[in-house]
């Protein structure tokens, strides 16, 4: 194999993203796009009740309204998703009982959208109330219970380091805080939705559906439904975010697929905003009571954090969400600080409330939160500015690779450095004069400050788990390439970064290459996209496969220069030996000839190109680092929180496309912001959400986000390429930053916020009839 290398052209480099072309000019086909002749459409009667036993569910006045094709219920569509680990059994339309508001009951299937939510309305459900479970306190008690045959507590667990109560005792301070990060969710612009399909000829089922993982889903549907992998395609079409949320699989899908099935017609369901907000999966909802020990210069020894995660009704089947917030913010909970001791009590419970599953950065957001937010107390503890505790509690250079206290091995990152960089830029050596004089003019300005670490493609060696990513690549008769993937795009540009380092290996155009993916017909088996994998998996699986088509391409130009193999190099399209363009063949040419002049291959090849490589990264997770800085001015009047400056410093390893990454960084640091200062799912005492449109679930609008100056430092971890993902770190660093900077803000009123978000009418009470000091 060539093991001259021309300079990379494309990796590194702003590569406009080629799905561009096609989404702007409003040319991207999205689920509800997809119509075929005869399709039906779905519309769910759900609970309106958050606890409660079925009594009866008359659906005959719907069955006989025209234009309906079908009424199902738990009797007509019984499948049940079975939790073995947690004994938890759940009806794809709600049996018996419901749990949540929201949970599907009966599914009417229609000629139209407009006659299934008619029909809706003709559903008598008769209820028998239960009381019902809504907060985590609640829960714990275990008065009552949410499924009865089994406690509400469904996961429970320690973690104490040795010598933990000797050094937490012996510090000289500790202080205490209880954080909390409310219910949010991640708000696609596409919601959820699914069609399916039966193929009157061949029998195959088509499903389409909006999500992360074409073979996961496939994976999760045909167990569920008893199939066979040979008889179902999954398509993905063009996705309008994802965040997490899509990662999941929902009961609805098994039902559209079921109808689809029973009538022998297409199926389509496109949840409403509404659905959307009460039943995709919810996310955060942690509370975490923390004890922090350490010693005159900040120097903290030990932390201890008692975390009850609120799950909702439900494992959601491949995610228990509590479980998975819970983790990742406990597992990192000293986050990029050299702390030594940790003691942690995990549990996680049900409630009646909709089930928690993943969103951007999972657990890491609240981790973060509360790795910051105890820093902020010990400097507030000691009188100390925010900077220097984080300075003497960083990781240094030198300390990687490092082992924290909570168990997790940290490959080189640039902590401290990001840091530095990150005072530098937002001009934190001058602010706290600016800060004085602002205050005595009765402005009240802060910083804060988030040093975060981002786990990104981690991979399990667990039965179940996909811990590899494939891509196979054709290089066509006319030189042009074709590749495929199991990623699942939803906006991250995988199109254009999985080109880039395609053709700097093969020295071809970016714009000789198609990106495939979303289809399990052509794409090979992969685990999708999720948890800041694909750049790293992905991307070395992408590597992997451009290599070994330069390995073939080189053996030909070999055979046919009567040169060797080794001296064979790929420059500006042509395979050439080595600083002699004039003996080189380009790749159009050799792919011809491949494919048509076969006569001209080495005796031992095959005709044809086309290759699949599947990369299982050396390292089960590598670390993301950085640092955020927001400058706010705080409205003590209207209790609103101005943006003046917000800088971020990155180190995602090797980049392949800085701008593709930044454009990651701005649309986290959004939702950061929302996270911050606006979104909120609200349940009443009854166990009802009051956020049920968006004109309650506050998103960040433009004008709240500010613009944000980027800055990038590299260092590489030890997959192939050197990249680490970063697509969950904005969301991660942005709150704490935010919520830090408030805090800092308002310091002159004794203010330290805790919880998130924080509403203009927090700041007001906090505030109100209260002298600065
Ligand atoms: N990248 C790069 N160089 C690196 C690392 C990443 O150029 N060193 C590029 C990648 O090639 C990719 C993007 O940045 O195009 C993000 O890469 P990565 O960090 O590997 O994350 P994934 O592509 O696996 O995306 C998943 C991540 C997750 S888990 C959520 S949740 C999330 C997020 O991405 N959901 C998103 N960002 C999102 N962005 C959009 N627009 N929509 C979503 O649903
Ligand atoms: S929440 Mo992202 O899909 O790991």
């Amino acid at each position: 194999m060539s093991r001259l290398l021309a300079k990379p052209r494309f990796t590194g480099a702003r590569v406009t993203r080629m799905e561009d072309d096609r989404l702007l000019k409003g040319q991207g086909r999205y689920l509800d796009d997809i119509t075929v002749p005869g399709m039906l459409e779905i519309a769910f009667v759900r609970s309106n009740r958050s606890a409660a036993k079925l009594v009866e569910v008359d659906v005959e006045a719907a069955r006989n309204l025209p234009g309906v094709m079908a009424v199902f219920t738990a009797q007509n569509c019984p499948y049940v998703l079975h939790d073995e680990k947690y004994q938890v059994d759940q009806s794809v339309l709600a049996k018996d009982e419901v749990r949540y508001v929201g949970e599907p009951i009966v599914v009417i299937v229609a000629e139209n959208r407009y006659i299934a939510e008619d029909a809706v309305e003709l559903v008598r459900v008769q209820y028998d109330a239960l009381p019902p479970v809504i907060t985590a306190k609640d829960a714990l008690a275990d008065t009552r219970r949410v499924h009865s045959q089994r406690s509400n507590v469904f996961e429970h667990w320690e973690q104490v380091t040795d010598g933990f109560e000797e050094a937490f005792n012996s510090a000289p301070h500790r202080a205490h805080a209880t954080f909390v990060t409310h219910r949010q969710t991640g708000v696609p612009m596409e919601t959820r939705g699914c069609a399916a399909m039966v193929d009157p000829a061949s029998g195959r089922l088509t499903v389409y559906v909006s999500h992360q993982s074409v073979h996961q889903f496939r994976t999760d549907l045909i167990k569920v439904m008893n199939l066979d992998e040979h008889q179902v395609r999954v398509v993905v079409p063009e996705v309008g975010g994802a965040f997490g949320i899509k990662a999941m699989f929902y009961t609805e899908y098994i039902v559209v697929t079921h109808a689809a099935k029973a009538l022998a017609r297409p199926v389509k369901w496109i949840g409403d905003r509404t659905e959307s907000l009460l039943a995709d999966c919810h996310a955060r909802d942690n509370i975490h009571e923390v004890e922090v020990a350490f010693d005159d210069d900040g120097v903290i020894c030990a932390v201890r954090d008692n975390v009850i995660g609120d799950t909702g009704a439900y494992p959601i089947l491949g995610f228990p969400g509590a479980v998975g917030e819970a983790g990742w913010a406990t597992g990192h909970l000293t986050g990029p600080y050299k702390i030594p001791h940790v003691a942690i009590t995990v549990d996680c419970v049900f409630s009646n409330k909709a089930p928690v599953g993943a969103y951007r950065g999972v657990g890491g957001p609240v981790g973060a939160q509360v790795q910051e937010g105890y820093i902020d107390l010990v400097a507030r503890k000691l009188g100390k500015d925010p900077i220097e505790v984080r300075r003497v509690n960083l990781i240094q250079k030198d300390q990687f690779p490092f082992l924290s206290a909570t168990g997790n091995t940290y490959d080189p990152g640039s902590y401290a450095e990001s840091m530095e960089e990150a005072l530098r830029l937002i001009g934190y050596d001058t602010f706290r004069d600016e800060q004085l004089e602002a205050r005595k003019q009765g402005r009240y300005l802060g910083i804060g400050v988030c040093v975060f670490v981002e786990p990104s493609a981690g991979v399990s060696s667990e039965a179940g788990s996909t811990p590899y990513e494939a891509v196979t690549l054709r290089l066509e008769p006319s030189g042009k390439i074709t590749a495929s993937t199991g990623l699942g795009p939803s906006g991250q540009g995988h199109e254009t970064t999985l080109a880039q380092l395609i053709a700097d290996e093969l020295s071809v155009d970016v714009g000789d290459i198609v990106v495939l993916h979303g289809d399990t017909d052509s794409a090979p088996f992969g685990g999708g996209t999720g948890g800041s994998r694909s750049a790293t998996i992905g991307g070395g699986a992408a590597l992997k496969a451009a290599k070994e088509m330069r390995g073939k391409l080189a053996k030909i130009a070999a055979h046919l220069l009567e040169a060797s193999q080794e001296d064979i190099e790929f420059k500006d399209g042509q395979a050439q030996v080595a600083g002699v363009p004039s003996r080189g063949h380009s790749i159009a040419e050799l792919a011809r000839i491949a494919y048509t002049d076969v006569s001209k291959l080495p005796d031992d090849m095959q005709p044809g190109l086309e290759v699949v490589s599947r990369y299982r990264p050396p390292m089960s997770v590598t670390y993301s680092n950085g640092t955020h800085a927001a400058k706010v001015e705080v409205d003590i009047q209207t209790g609103l929180v101005k943006i003046l400056d917000y800088v971020a410093v990155n180190d995602c390893g090797v980049l392949i496309n800085p701008m593709i990454v930044e454009g990651q960084i701005h649309g986290g640091v959004a939702q950061g912001i929302g996270s911050t200062f606006l979104e909120e799912l609200r349940y009443d005492d009854a166990g009802q959400l009051t956020t049920t449109s968006l004109a309650e679930y506050l998103l960040p609008a433009m004008t709240d986000v500010p613009r944000m100056r980027i800055e990038h430092l590299v260092t590489p971890s030890g997959n192939d390429g050197g990249f680490k993902g970063m697509g969950e770190g904005s969301l991660i660093a942005g709150p704490p930053s935010l919520c830090s900077a408030v805090s800092n803000a308002l310091e002159p009123f004794g203010v330290f916020a805790t919880e998130i978000p924080i509403l203009p009418q927090h700041i007001i009470a906090w505030t109100k009839d209260k002298v600065a000091v």
